[in-house]
């Protein structure tokens, strides 16, 4: 077994309750099936399939008070945050396979809760196109996948924001996005309001990928839980197509492999989303062996000549 990582669990949640296209509930099967088990257990982690979480169906309905299915959506996180809990009880490292990016509400409240009972710094990554900053009076859609960062913020329903039982989950110089490009105007004067510390494409176009993560990682050390959540719209849509919500202009194969080479060398990483995959949307599950080759590379794969 590789001593330098946790054991892993797989916890799949396979819904797209908080998203505006249907299909990302299909993610956790086309990751399975795209061998992220086995590509873990092939670096020498030892990796466990916990099988996936149940939670309501999808009931395509219209948003309420600008909400779509925000009862569905409750519930859904409830039973990730219990999950990924009960794995940080236990020393794992959860990776938890989405589904649609409502779902990181569960994931940051438990992670949240986590450190405030080790006493670890928090430091979020945060690999999107969009910065999932939206509430009900702003947001364009509804879409509750374009919320959690403000959820974990304070911002949002009682229900979502005290998910873990702490309000604010979390505060916003504890995160760091990467690769943002589609943010709605309100959504932006909100971001510069709580200060969110974004790196997005005009950045990283100008600085370079490595300086980008360099000044994302700064500060984090060996009291730090880092989570990083990986909504896979992050990257050029030209190498993954299977999303329902691709921007262009995002990062290539090798910038994206720069990101994840660099998490790894902190050897922090103590839980992960992978979040948005639609295999609706996909073609020959391209995408889902994409995001299991990036998994590698978190997990200590280089490319170059570095293993
Ligand atoms: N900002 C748009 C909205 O709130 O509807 C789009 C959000 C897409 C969110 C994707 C998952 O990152
Ligand atoms: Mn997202
Ligand atoms: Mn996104
Ligand atoms: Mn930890």
């Amino acid at each position: 077994m590789n001593s330098r990582y946790p054991p892993v669990s797989l916890i799949g949640a396979p819904t797209d309750i908080g998203a505006g296209h249907r299909g990302a509930s299909m993610g956790p099967e086309a990751l399975r099936i795209a061998g992220i088990g086995a590509a873990l257990s092939s670096r020498g982690v030892d990796v466990i399939d916990r099988g996936d979480i149940v939670g309501p169906r999808n009931p395509w309905l219209p948003p309420v008070d600008g909400y779509r299915h925000l009862n569905e959506v409750l519930a859904w996180n409830r039973a990730v945050m219990d999950a990924l809990s009960d794995e940080f009880r236990a020393g794992r490292l959860p990776i938890l396979l989405g589904g649609d990016h409502c779902l990181a509400i569960g994931s940051l409240s438990a992670v949240a809760r986590h450190c405030r009972e080790t006493g670890k710094k928090l430091r979020v990554l945060w690999l999107d196109a969009h910065s999932d900053f939206n509430t009900h009076e702003v947001t364009p859609s509804g879409n509750i996948h374009g919320m959690p960062v403000a959820c974990a913020c304070g911002l949002g329903p009682d229900v979502l924001t005290g998910l873990g039982g702490h309000v604010p989950a979390m505060r916003p110089d504890q995160i760091r996005q990467i690769g943002i490009r589609s943010v709605d105007p309100p959504e932006k004067r909100l971001i510069k309001q709580y200060g969110l510390d974004v790196y997005d494409m005009r950045y990283i176009d100008e600085v370079g990928m490595k300086r980008t993560m360099e000044a994302a990682l700064d500060g984090v050390d060996a009291d730090t839980h880092l989570h990083v959540s990986f909504d896979v719209d992050f990257l050029d849509p030209s190498i993954a197509p299977g999303v329902g919500t691709t921007v262009p202009g995002g990062p290539n194969y090798r910038e994206a492999q720069l990101v994840m080479e660099m998490i790894a060398d902190s050897g922090r990483m103590g839980s992960l989303d992978i979040m948005e995959l639609n295999p609706a949307l996909d073609s020959h599950n391209r995408t889902a062996e994409l995001a299991v080759d990036l998994v590698e590379s978190l997990f200590g794969k280089s490319t170059l000549m570095r293993d």
